[in-house]
């Protein structure tokens, strides 16, 4: 394990910390009046565009965030990870989602063994299976067409796929229904399965372990759907294929191992989207719209591993959050895509960020004494602007934001696409300006409401822009914010991989739905607060 200085010991934390005290008074109406700042803190990646000047930052402020993340080895770090060294050192693994869309094909080692020419023949075979379901070669068990595809996974084998499915609904085909169930909850099968005929559906079971209690629930429940109709086990083979690491869980479910997609344990779940957890978008937009977005995803690899750290975006990005988070105290980031088709890409951020940064020991196991990963959260523009932006324009925390839009719309309609994107540049303008009590009372506002109509300002920002919202596009911002989550890791000294805190809660579920189900009610032993809830559920539940 780690035997890296204590960040908070080094003399680059010190030195932050004081260019700090010095700068944190500084307005950025004061910051914009200095120097051209927008194309100082501009750049451009793999189709997308980063101005981060609207940040409470000077040039000494990069400077020094750069001269930090040098400190805590931030090269090696990338270094290691493109070269397949096993970073994630709780469960001794690679961490290779940069493989998985390797278009340069370059040879990827895991223990000596180039891991390419196993991800191409996976990319072939699932391409040729999104043909056939597309063309309608593919039929279900009674000959008919399959019209409805759907997903049954839960966290990254869920998440990854239906928000870019989501995205990038503009490409798909319309003929094909695409559903993604992934909650235990009865209510979310029977809502996605109410209207479908099962002679025409097919599941896609992802999970990587094939154990996942709600993955498996439902996959059953699945089987008996369709067998209530189709009456012959026999159908099961046309309408059901597997994406796991787990060949053995998935012959014993009952699908034929020629119709399961591999991956790897070196592809973490929340990073798993480039691998065969992809196949339900892979059916949905066709193999070449796949083949794109992996192109985006590694022209941003390719950036990430390249540039320079001061001319690099998700270091940048990083580093910016180290600033805020460490500094200024940040607790939150807000992710706010101007956007209706990345609806649930916030969603998809909270996963890869929360559980890949959510830690508060670091590598050697000793508690950290500063502030790690943020609470992500957010919804598209420009309905999160009626809704929660009171808070970020005047309420007392501090919240970072990053913006997401694009300069031309997948729909084009009217005027719509003008005014979206004038409401997200008036947001950054005004969060970052604001407006002062004088200018406010220039207006005409009555003395007394004055107070309240004053916008302290100073409220910082990113604006990530591209011209389209294509697939390339789509991977290149997704990649984005996975090598920012990496950066923010490496200078936190923390296991980014892992996600142990998921496990204690999944025990205790298991051992309560015992209690739950044993016909002899057994003794309750837990505190007095889940007993008595035991109890009443077991009580009133029917
Ligand atoms: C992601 C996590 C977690 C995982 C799900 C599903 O990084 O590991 O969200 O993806 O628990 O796991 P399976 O794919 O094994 O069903």
């Amino acid at each position: 394990m780690s035997d890296r200085q204590n960040l908070v010991d080094t003399a680059e934390w010190a030195a932050l910390q004081r260019h700090y005290q010095e700068i944190r008074g500084l307005t950025m109406r004061e910051m914009f009046r200095l120097d051209n700042r927008r194309t100082e803190f501009t750049v451009e990646a793999a189709g997308l565009c980063l101005d981060y000047s609207k940040n409470r930052i000077t040039s000494e402020t990069i400077q020094r965030l750069v001269a930090l993340a040098e400190a805590c080895g931030l090269r090696l770090a990338i270094d290691d990870m493109f070269a397949g060294r096993p970073i994630n050192g709780t469960e001794n693994r690679s961490v290779l989602h940069i493989a998985l869309r390797n278009r340069s094909n370059t040879p990827v080692l895991v223990n000596g063994k180039d891991v390419m020419p196993g991800i191409n023949s996976v990319l072939d075979r699932m391409s040729r299976f999104a043909d056939s379901i597309r063309s309608g070669e593919w039929v279900g068990h009674t000959g008919r067409r399959i019209r409805n595809i759907i997903n049954i996974g839960i966290g990254g084998s869920d998440l990854g796929p239906a928000m870019a499915y989501e995205a990038l609904k503009s490409y798909s085909d319309r003929n094909l229904t695409v559903r993604f169930i992934s909650n235990i909850d009865s209510t979310h099968f029977v809502e996605h399965t109410r209207d479908l005929d099962p002679a025409e559906t097919l599941f896609i079971v992802a999970s990587k372990t094939f154990t996942t209690q709600e993955t498996m629930t439902n996959a059953h429940t699945a089987r008996e759907w369709l067998l209530k109709t189709l009456q012959d086990s026999a159908s099961v083979a046309r309408h059901f294929v597997a994406v796991s690491t787990n060949g053995p869980a998935v012959r014993e479910f009952g699908i034929d191992t020629a119709n399961m997609f591999e991956f790897w344990d070196w592809v973490g779940g929340r990073y798993s989207l480039c691998s065969a957890i992809g196949l339900s978008l892979m059916v949905g937009i066709g193999p070449e719209r796949f083949i794109e977005m992996l192109e985006g995803f590694h022209a941003m690899d390719r950036h990430f591993f390249e540039a320079p750290f001061a001319e690099n975006m998700p270091v940048i990005m990083g580093l910016l959050g180290v600033w805020y988070g460490n500094m200024f105290g940040a607790e939150t980031h807000a992710v706010l895509a101007y956007d209706q088709y990345l609806h649930r890409f916030t969603a998809h951020l909270q996963q890869l960020d929360m559980e890949s940064n959510g830690k508060s020991v670091n590598k050697k196991g000793e508690h950290v004494g500063y502030q790690t990963g943020p609470v992500i959260w957010g919804e598209p523009g420009t309905n999160g602007q009626h809704a929660f932006y009171q808070h970020i324009h005047q309420g007392t925390k501090l919240i970072p934001a990053d913006f997401i839009g694009f300069m031309r719309p997948r729909n084009l309609l009217g005027d719509h696409h003008d005014k979206l994107m004038a409401n997200m540049f008036a947001q950054t303008e005004a969060l970052a300006f604001g407006k002062t009590a004088e200018e406010a009372a220039a207006e005409g506002v009555p003395e007394q409401l004055v107070p309240h109509k004053t916008f302290s300002g100073n409220k910082p920002t990113n604006t990530i822009i591209a011209d389209e919202l294509t697939p390339g596009v789509l991977g290149a911002l997704i990649a984005l914010y996975e090598h920012k989550v990496f950066v923010q890791g490496v200078i936190w000294n923390i296991y980014s991989f892992d996600q142990w805190g998921v496990e204690l809660g999944k025990a205790l579920a298991k051992r309560i739905l015992g209690e739950l189900q044993s016909e002899n009610k057994p003794e309750l032993t837990h505190d007095s607060s889940t007993n008595s809830l035991i109890m009443r559920y077991r009580n009133r539940r029917r």
